[in-house]
This record gives structure tokens, C-alpha cells and sequence, in this order.
């Protein structure tokens, strides 16, 4: 601690910009050493700008996962893309997340970079690109061209491969975000880890369960509200109930299950993970409603906290 004052202390914001499912929030989450971002096999899990503040002597580093960007049409994609760009004009550095497993399947980078590198590059920033998922790329010489394509793609970026699952090359991943942040007392006090209320998190495992239970097509429709939550003093308990909306009146049956064995199986998951985030016995309830058009009512994105 004695040498702390020779080096300045650095602290600011990083955004993890990149298509859906490359494992964005698994990375924010390995970095944090906390659940913070929900993380499914399925594309679009992530619907909100998610911070993770990571603190160490000297550091701090306000990561941003955000949703991955896409070229679908309605209006809750418009708000996730909203929500992904508006972090990287947040940022003071951005760091492009690309898959390198499904880089070497295809033989190039070059799709998954197609949606992001204009903005990225236009953007002005320090940028460090992360290869994810080499941990699946099993003959890493297969890694060395893409690596090489990457660098052409963005010759002022370094290129970082990572596996943020088994937590390998993270620390040199943190190093170079430290090394371009702007010198700055810490944003945040030391203890704090994100500025997701805990509310919005609930939801968002209840949503990661359904997500991990429901069939490719569903989960563009599902919406989790917390309607209520109240903390019982006497108990201990803290009653939690929730409503899941729903596009189609089919998806109703899919959820729910055989008597309703699905929608149970998805509650008892849920209250599981709250109970550890709170750190209190939980009472969970589920409603599951049908809103034909809640991806494209301005007002209900709005009531469900997406910003327009
Ligand atoms: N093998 C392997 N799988 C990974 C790694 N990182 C993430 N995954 C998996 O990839 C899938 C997607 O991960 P997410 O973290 O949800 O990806 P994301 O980029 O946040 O996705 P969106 O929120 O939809 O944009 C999940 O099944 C993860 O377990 C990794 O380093 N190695
Ligand atoms: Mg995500």
C-alpha cells in the first residue's frame, strides 16, 4: 500500500460491445466474480445496459454489458440497440466481444464485426478486442489467422483471446482496460458491485429461467414485472410477485406446462438463485399474462423499463 501513491489511480467506464451470444455477460460476471448479468445459450438475454464495478487498489473499472447488436426489426429490438449504443457513448473505452469458436467455424471474423466496427471505430475510443470462447477452439493454431484477421480489421486495437467460462486471460484483459482509462478517483465506493437494483435483478432470473426452459422462438415475447415485494419483519420473508407477459396465447401452454409443471419448475429455480441474492427466504408467486403487443406498445416498454 506504501507504493499506491507513485502510480495514480485510474477509474472509468469500459462497454462490452458485440452480437448476441458471444458471452458478454459471462465475461462481466467471471470479471465481478458475481451473478450479475442473466446468461442463456439463447441470442438476445441481455436486454439493458448491466454495470459491474470492479474494484481494486488503484483501479476501478465500471463495466457495461449490453445487449448484443442485432438487425432485427420491432420496436424492443430498436430499445436494445438503443440501450447497446447509448453505453458505448457512456464509455471511455470499448471492448469489441467476438466469438472465436464460431469465428473458426466460419473460417473469418468478419460477419460478427460487420454490425459493430463502423460505430466502434467511429466512436473514437481506446478499443481492445476480446476473442471469446477459446476454451472451445480446440487446435489453437486454428486461432493464430483470426487473430491475424482481427488485427488487420482494427490495427489500432489489441487483440485479447479469452475464455471468460473458464476464466482464462482475464487478467490481461483488465490490464489493458486499466492501462487506457483516464486517471480519476474511484466513481463508485469500494464495496459496490453494480447499480442494478435488486428488484431488477429478480426479474431477470425469473426471465433466465423461462429463457432456459422455453423453445427458440418464445423468448422474444417474455416480459418479467415485479408487481410486488414486501419484506416481511416477522417471517423474514420477503413475498415476491411477479407477472410474465407473454405475445401469444399458444406460448401460455409452453410456459405453463403439463399441470403446470414447467411454470413450477421455473419458480422453484428462480426463488432459489433470489434467495441467495437476498439472502433471505423468499416467497415466490408467478402470473403469466398475455399482452399481444408489448414489443411494440411504447407505453408498456416504457412501464418495463426500456428506454425509447
Ligand atoms: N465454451 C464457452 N462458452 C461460453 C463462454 N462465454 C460464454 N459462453 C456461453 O455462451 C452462451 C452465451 O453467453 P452470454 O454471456 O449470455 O452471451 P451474451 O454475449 O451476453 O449474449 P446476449 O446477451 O444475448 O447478447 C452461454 O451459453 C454461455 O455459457 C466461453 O468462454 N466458453
Ligand atoms: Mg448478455
Amino acid at each position: 500500500m506504501e507504493h499506491a501513491a507513485a502510480t495514480p489511480h485510474r477509474a472509468g467506464m469500459a462497454a462490452l460491445i458485440g452480437p448476441p451470444n458471444v458471452g458478454k455477460s459471462t465475461l462481466l460476471n467471471a470479471i465481478i466474480g458475481e451473478k450479475l448479468a442473466i446468461v442463456t445459450p439463447k441470442p438476445q438475454t441481455t436486454r439493458t445496459q448491466i454495470t459491474g464495478i470492479h474494484t481494486v487498489p488503484g483501479l476501478q473499472i465500471v463495466f457495461f454489458d449490453t445487449p448484443g447488436i442485432h438487425q432485427r426489426r420491432g420496436r424492443l429490438n430498436k430499445a436494445l440497440l438503443q440501450a447497446a449504443w447509448q453505453s458505448l457513448h457512456e464509455a471511455d473505452v470499448a471492448v469489441a466481444c467476438l466469438d472465436a469458436a464460431k469465428a473458426q467455424k466460419a473460417g473469418s471474423v468478419a460477419a460478427q464485426v460487420a454490425n459493430i466496427k463502423g460505430p466502434l471505430l467511429a466512436s473514437g475510443l481506446p478499443l481492445l478486442v476480446v476473442l471469446n470462447k477459446v476454451d472451445q477452439v480446440k487446435d489453437k493454431g486454428l486461432l493464430l489467422p483470426l487473430l491475424q484477421e482481427a488485427a488487420e480489421l482494427f490495427p489500432e486495437a489489441e487483440i485479447i483471446p479469452v475464455s471468460a467460462l473458464r476464466k482464462d486471460n482475464l487478467d490481461r484483459l483488465v490490464a489493458r482496460i486499466a492501462a487506457a482509462l483516464p486517471e480519476s478517483e474511484p466513481l463508485f465506493p469500494d464495496d459496490q458491485i453494480s447499480t442494478a437494483q435488486v428488484r431488477f435483478l429478480a426479474a431477470e432470473i425469473v426471465r433466465e429461467k423461462l429463457f432456459l426452459q422455453l423453445r427458440q422462438e418464445v423468448p422474444y415475447g417474455v416480459a418479467v414485472d415485479i408487481e410486488q415485494w414486501e419484506e416481511d419483519p416477522e417471517t423474514g420473508f420477503t413475498r415476491i410477485s411477479a407477472v410474465i407477459y407473454l405475445t401469444r396465447e399458444a406460448h401460455k401452454g409452453m410456459v405453463i406446462g403439463k399441470q403446470g409443471q414447467t411454470l413450477k419448475q421455473i419458480g422453484v429455480l428462480a426463488r432459489e438463485e433470489i434467495q441467495e441474492l437476498l439472502e433471505a427466504k423468499v416467497h415466490l408467486e408467478l402470473f403469466v399474462k398475455v399482452k399481444e403487443d408489448w414489443t411494440e406498445n411504447p407505453a408498456m416498454l416504457r412501464e418495463l423499463g426500456y428506454q425509447l
